[in-house]
């Protein structure tokens, strides 16, 4: 069957070398593809690690992480970079113009395609400002361009991929609440048949998705839509309330 971007932990235990607790333990569960899971936990819970397992980053010591039935260790670097756009915690620019930081993920895409990841991403706009447009310098670090327009571009980055998953790391939540409002909007139609996980800070950023995980601790202790977690999970209930 062709690739849809299933991804699926079974029993996923990862713990940094020489550290007494595992970060992650014993994660089971799948994100189908065409759905939104959410992830939503408190700080240090092991959101990022996570996400960074399914791009190996670092690999785990029990259990498997697989994308369409295919362990994600028996693909290559490359291959998995093609499959998985992470867009992360802390957006990193490199040295070059706009349009080289955007194409980094796929270097054949035409201006056309970036300019529309850029409208999604609600980056259009102060792209357009610049006088060089897409063209525009970015000095290594990305230190010329704001922390709200990092984060844009960095999505965009991903969108212009156009791979068959989406991982957010918390990418939304230095944008101001309308901004935040129109790209999740946007998102959904540029995103449309790929598997996307997000990580959350805000309940009310997710009450839509088809799935919620909720981690703490680095267990998953709760998972469902958010009407099932608000009436079930005494950990959701308290995210909710505070
Ligand atoms: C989970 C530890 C961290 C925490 C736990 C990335 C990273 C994490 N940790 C390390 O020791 N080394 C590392 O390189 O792992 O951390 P997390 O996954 O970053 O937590 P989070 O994403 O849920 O938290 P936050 O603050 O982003 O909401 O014990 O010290
Ligand atoms: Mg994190």
């Amino acid at each position: 069957s062709p690739a849809a971007g299933q991804i699926k932990f079974e029993n996923v235990t990862f713990g940094f070398p020489g550290a007494e607790k595992p970060v992650i333990a014993d994660a089971s569960f799948v994100a189908e593809p065409g759905k939104t899971t959410a992830i939503i936990g408190s700080t240090g819970a092991g959101k990022t690690v996570l996400l960074n397992l399914m791009l190996r980053l670092y690999d785990p010591q029990e259990g498997s992480i697989t994308i369409d039935g295919a362990p994600v260790d028996a693909l290559t670097r490359a291959q998995l970079a093609r499959t998985v756009s992470l867009v992360p915690q802390r957006p990193y620019l490199f040295g070059g113009t706009i349009a080289s930081n955007l194409r980094f993920g796929r270097t054949d895409a035409n201006d056309a395609e970036l300019w529309e990841a850029l409208r999604v991403a609600q980056g259009e706009d102060f792209v357009r400002e610049k006088e060089l447009g897409l063209e525009e310098p970015v000095s290594q670090g990305g230190t010329n361009v704001s922390g709200g327009q990092r984060q844009r571009l960095s999505i965009a980055r991903a969108l212009v991929a156009k791979p068959l998953v989406y991982l957010f790391d918390d990418s939304f939540s230095a944008l101001d609440v309308a901004t935040d409002a129109r790209l999740r909007a946007a998102l959904p139609d540029a995103t449309e048949g790929a598997t996307t996980i997000i990580v959350a800070q805000r309940v009310s950023t997710i009450t839509e998705a088809d799935q919620i995980l909720v981690m703490e601790g680095g267990e998953i202790v709760g998972r469902g839509t958010h009407d099932e977690l608000l009436a079930t999970n005494e950990v959701y209930q308290e995210i909710v309330r505070s």
